[in-house]
């Protein structure tokens, strides 16, 4: 079945002729292949050779595969997103900014809300702008006594958290991951919300979003119908809704950016919605911008994320784990869906679980999306750029030393990429 198919709750306003999910063969039906699905052919094999077959015709049904087969369903967009300032600080870090915490409504009042923490340049606006959600919980991240302090489930291992519970100790002790100060200094307005406002990380619970649709619950906490990556890529955008509405930002410059399983959800993001100008998955790994026929065995598999977190990817992803062979994409289909926008892929080399040199190859696979577009070439480099060194080409990349972590030294990087596209 063919149908019109409005895709405008993807962000892409047109209404164009694609594959309908009903088009989709079950996993076990689908060709095999040992390579990465070049993101130019269309399911049934058609070659698209130009960027308006691959806008009207190709990408959206990327979109609609990796929901149907991986994320689960983009829920619809909220009609109306209010926001309401919590507390301002028109003086802060030293006068370099204003700060302020926002709560953002959407939805029936019986709906999560976001808190937003967002700090803008003073003397800069409108500002472009750094978002995306954070681990920690906002009160971690700046040591303003007026932060919120989330009552939801929170991660443990972080500085106050009990009983996955945030407490006042928490205040101001993660400075160094969303480094507000590093990033006002360079002149962006800098956007992060605790991710468990939309959906605590945990399988099986029906809270935050999850509780709003009457999902059934898959096996072993696996999500039917929208899966947990996919509600932290629409908590993302409705951010977005408030950032593009905001005079201070600058809604053409927006760079989105997360750490590991919220890389995943920052290109999720940047995928689905345009307005994100700059994707900048971090560390992201697989499901993320790691390679799901990975050929790295250090790397984490399909298989070995599925079990640890079900609730991430939805039942269907399950079908995968022992034939990702039979993916009808991968990933580097997801970042060619964010062309012709700039992709930065950052990484580093203790962390093999990320799949650093995996991450190259896809970046290197979407290439032929963004190669319908006339764009200045190469958009990738030719080979992995050594370490420390930023290839800033419009699909960039950069490694450093070291381990699993967001730091200070990775926003130089970011901010550098920042510089070059987004200004
Ligand atoms: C790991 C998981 C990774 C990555 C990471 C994180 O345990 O296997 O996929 O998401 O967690 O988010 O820190």
């Amino acid at each position: 079945m063919r149908l019109p198919l409005s895709i405008a709750a993807l962000g892409a306003f047109v209404v164009t002729t694609v594959a309908t999910p009903a088009d989709f063969p079950p996993p076990n039906k689908l060709p095999a292949s040992t390579e990465m699905p070049n993101p130019t052919v269309m399911l049934d094999g058609t070659k698209i050779a130009t960027q308006k077959d691959w806008e009207a015709k190709r990408r959206p049904e990327l979109k609609e595969l990796f929901q149907h087969y991986m994320y689960g369903k983009y829920p619809a967009k909220p009609g109306k997103v209010t926001a309401k300032v919590l507390f301002e600080d028109a003086k802060a870090f030293g006068g370099k900014g204003t700060l302020r915490e926002i709560e953002i409504t959407f939805g029936p009042p019986e709906w999560p809300k976001v808190y937003l923490l967002l700090a803008v340049p003073t003397g800069k606006t409108p500002a472009p702008c750094y978002l995306g959600p954070n681990f920690q919980g906002n009160h971690c991240l700046v040591a303003d006594e007026r932060v919120r302090i989330t009552p939801d489930w929170c991660y443990p291992g972080t500085p106050g958290v009990k009983n996955n519970k945030a407490s006042a100790e928490g205040r101001g002790k993660v400075l160094d991951v969303w480094p507000f100060e590093q990033i006002l200094d360079r002149g962006y307005a800098v956007a992060t919300f605790y991710v468990g406002d939309i959906q605590p990380d945990r399988p099986a619970v029906r809270e935050g979003m999850r509780a709003t649709i009457p999902s059934p619950r898959g096996e072993g906490g696996a999500e039917d119908e929208t899966a947990t990556v996919m509600w932290w890529a629409w908590g993302v955008h409705r951010v977005v809704d408030y950032i593009v509405a905001n005079k201070e930002i600058d809604a053409k410059r927006l760079a989105v950016v997360g750490h590991s399983r919220l890389g995943k959800t920052a290109l999720l993001a940047g995928a689905l919605d345009d307005r994100l100008a700059v994707v900048i998955p971090h560390q992201s790994g697989c499901g993320g911008a790691g390679p799901s026929r990975s050929r790295n065995d250090k790397a984490e598999s399909v298989k070995r994320i599925n079990i640890s977190f079900p609730h991430w990817f939805s039942t269907s992803f399950k079908a995968f784990n022992d034939d990702t062979a039979k993916l009808p994409f991968d990933q580097n289909c997801l970042v060619a869906i964010c062309g012709p926008r700039p992709v930065l892929l950052t990484n580093a080399e203790d962390d093999q679980w990320a799949n650093p040199s995996g991450q190259f190859d896809v970046l290197q696979a979407a290439a032929p999306a963004y190669e319908l577009y006339d764009l200045a070439k190469p958009v990738v480099a030719a080979r992995m750029p050594e370490t420390g060194k930023l290839s800033d080409n419009r699909l960039g990349y950069f490694i450093r030393t070291g381990k699993h972590s967001m730091n200070p030294d990775d926003w130089k990087v970011f901010l550098d990429f920042g510089d070059k596209w987004l200004k």
